[in-house]
């Protein structure tokens, strides 16, 4: 039975209405238990991560604008559903990420600087090693990175390995053969692996209503293994499933599913215009359903925080910011030649003429 860690069920049927897990509410206050068993300090810890996200996420937008940065994807929204999903991992899990999961790579101790490298186009690829944090390459082909996480996983476990890997992808990748063929082998071969899928109700200009008829947690109980329907905005509620999933994982009880309803507040990426596509109204609702807000409210009333701990988070997240952002400004364009290097053995004479053109030495 799946029941534990369902959602509450209110309706069933092609909309998406099922009421997800919740600690808080909206308006801050505590309507599930809000002991996820974090200590004062790491509870505060969640709200310092969160800060930073935010104004990092802010800054590669002002670069791209300023043409530091080639095309950036926005993730200001999602903060909750990155941060409290990373934070609820241990260091020998894997991540397998997509390309707006810039706040858990924070929290994965990834430099930001070479994961900018590759909006920057200096680099293509893996800008960083991904074996020093346990955190995979950018992956722009959606919803590919989870087959690679169920086969990581599928390796950790022929290895007796403890520990697990997560995918994160859209609920627009959700509809890709590739998550159903992964979910189903994660499912049969009953590997430590998290399908985490952040649905923000969007894929581009595409709306969930239009991508599924269903609800994307539900398709794990067709498939034998648990699906969780989580309030991603409720940083609280998404540690605490992601927790829940990994101690599954790495009991050997196999896979989980877990969709994290948020809202994305910016476009898809610097290169979209959400404008043409939703409209202002529901922004402005999910700007008052704020993740960053709502966890702030609790933690000062809850006593755990005080002003000055939020005003010293801001002034930390802008300093390191800064330095951030000189680091990505400070890297030069790499040498034209790898334009034309490392894809041919014999480069054919159409390159080699544009080789001579573009650099003069044949
Ligand atoms: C295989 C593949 N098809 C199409 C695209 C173009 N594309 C990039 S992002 C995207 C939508 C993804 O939506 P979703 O999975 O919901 O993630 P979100 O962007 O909302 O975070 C598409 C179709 C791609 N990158 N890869
Ligand atoms: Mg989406």
């Amino acid at each position: 039975m799946l029941s534990a860690v369902e959602g509450r069920e209110v309706n069933v049927g092609a909309e998406q209405v099922t009421e997800p897990i919740r600690v808080l509410a909206p308006d801050g206050s505590a309507v599930g238990d809000p002991d996820v068993g974090l200590g004062d300090d790491d509870l505060r810890g969640i709200l310092r991560w969160m800060i930073l996200a935010r104004r990092l996420d802010r800054e590669c937008i002002a670069l791209q604008r300023q043409g530091e940065l080639t095309v950036y994807p926005g993730f200001e929204g999602q903060e909750a559903a990155q941060v409290g999903s990373a934070l609820a991992l241990g260091p020998d899990d894997f991540v397998f990420p997509t390309f707006r999961e810039l706040a858990a790579a924070l929290v994965r101790g990834v430099d930001p600087v070479q994961y900018l490298a590759y909006h920057r186009g200096t680099w293509h690829g893996g800008p960083y090693d991904p074996r020093a944090t346990r955190f995979g390459p950018i992956c722009i082909p959606v919803a590919t990175q989870i087959v690679h996480a169920v086969g990581y996983a599928m390796g950790l476990r022929l290895d007796g390995a403890d520990a697990c890997s997560v995918a994160y992808f859209g609920d627009g990748s959700a509809s890709e053969g590739d998550f159903h063929e992964g979910a189903n082998m994660a499912a049969v071969y009953r590997v430590p692996a998290i399908l985490f899928c952040q649905n923000n109700g969007w894929a581009i200009s595409v709306p969930t209503a239009r991508q599924t008829r269903g609800e994307i947690w539900r398709r794990a109980e067709a498939l034998g293994f648990p699906g969780v329907l989580v309030d991603g905005d409720d940083v609280l509620a998404v540690y605490r499933a992601t927790r829940e999933a990994r101690d599954r994982a790495l009991g050997g009880g196999g896979p989980t599913l877990i969709e994290a309803r948020t809202y994305r507040i910016g476009a898809h990426s610097t290169a979209d215009d959400a404008g043409r596509y939703r409209g202002e109204a529901e922004v402005e609702a999910a700007r008052a359903n704020d993740p960053i807000s709502r966890y702030r409210t609790w933690l000062l009333r809850s006593g755990r925080a005080d002003p000055s701990f939020v005003a010293t988070c801001e002034a930390e997240a802008e300093e390191r910011v800064s330095q951030i952002r000189a680091g990505v400004i400070s890297q030069p364009p790499p040498p034209a030649e790898w334009m034309f290097d490392w894809t041919y053995a014999d480069p054919p004479a159409t390159l080699q003429g544009q080789r001579v053109e573009a650099l003069g030495d044949g």
